[in-house]
């Protein structure tokens, strides 16, 4: 009788092991996923929540931005601090290390980040891990409506041409040059991502920030943040990186307990998946501060028509 208690704890204490690999970063707190498969490897950069804000230090205080490695999607390596707000000579240095992407081209490495409150700037580097360098020595985008210039997304067609996207709460995009660090044309404001068909009042389906575009089986997706709060992931389609974006659903409802969300998504080794934060690290510590997040995953599943099965919150 007590081996089979034994077992049973065993197993309790097993199948708890599977489903505790969320959040997947349990030793800082991060947020803003980016992740990069390049070659056999997966380059996650994230955001950074440091944790000793006290109370009126704001509901943010991010400085850097962080890099974690894996090649199977449970075990990530820790590779330390890939830029920071000093990188940017021309932006704020106290705080506003917000949400960014690195992408490669040509063998180089390019990471776009938002300097909250400055503007969105390019970092390129010749290796994923660095050292990224500012090339311009001033911000890429980012004008007169200064504090909605955040969360960068880049995506290149199979075309050649590459496509900055970011924006809260409106999306906006500009199609960048070849040399990925200079652009082309207007700047241009994406009407109403997120509404569902016939739709003509915005809800919480509708686009609030942190947009995540990329291609796959000839369908272009865009994912993102959806209205705020509590921020659940919903995405759109078109049959063009420049839209229209027809609403198709929630890739993960928001949930009551949780702020923000961040989706980042890829396919690795036969596998697809959408990257996101909670706040479980915060809850578990007697809710430190309000934003100290959590980087999390799940699988995720699409349909022969390219939608997207929608996933539960994060399992934990
Ligand atoms: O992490 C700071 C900001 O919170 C990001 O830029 C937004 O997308 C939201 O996640």
């Amino acid at each position: 009788n007590r081996i089979s208690k034994l077992s049973a704890l065993m197993i309790l204490a097993l199948s708890l092991s599977a489903m505790a690999q969320n959040p997947i970063i349990q030793t800082k707190f991060t947020a803003d996923p980016a992740p990069l498969v390049h070659k056999d490897t997966v380059y996650l950069y994230t955001t950074h929540d440091e944790n000793n804000a006290g109370p009126g230090m704001g509901k943010f205080l991010m400085k850097d931005w962080l890099l974690y490695t894996s090649t199977d999607m449970v075990n990530w390596t820790d590779r330390g601090v890939v830029a920071s707000l000093k990188s940017f000579s021309w932006g704020r240095q106290d705080n506003g290390a917000w949400a960014h992407q690195c992408i490669e081209r040509n063998g180089k490495f390019y990471l776009y980040c938002t300097v909250q409150g400055s503007g969105i700037g390019v970092l390129v580097a010749d290796s994923p891990y660095g050292p990224f360098k500012d090339p311009l020595g001033k911000k890429l985008v980012g004008g007169d409506d200064i504090w909605s210039t955040i969360d960068p997304s880049v995506f290149i067609d199979d075309d050649g041409q590459a496509y900055l996207y970011w924006g809260n709460p409106s999306l906006w995009y500009v199609k960048l040059n070849k040399d990925m660090i200079s652009y082309s044309g207007e700047i241009v404001k994406v009407p109403e991502v997120g509404k569902a068909k016939g739709q003509t009042t915005p809800d919480v389906y509708h686009y609030q920030e942190g947009p995540w575009a990329y291609k796959r089986n000839g369908h272009y997706y865009m994912s993102y943040a959806s209205t705020c709060c509590p921020e659940g992931i919903g995405y759109a389609m078109s049959n063009s990186a420049t839209g229209p974006w027809e609403y198709k659903g929630y890739i993960m409802k928001p949930n009551g307990k949780s702020s923000g969300n961040h989706p980042g998504i890829i396919d690795y080794k036969g596998k697809s998946y959408v990257f996101g934060f909670n706040f479980r690290l915060n809850f578990m510590l007697a809710d430190l501060h309000h934003e100290r997040r959590s980087v999390c995953i799940e699988e995720l599943k699409y349909n022969p028509d390219g939608t997207i099965t929608e996933v539960p919150w994060w399992s934990e």
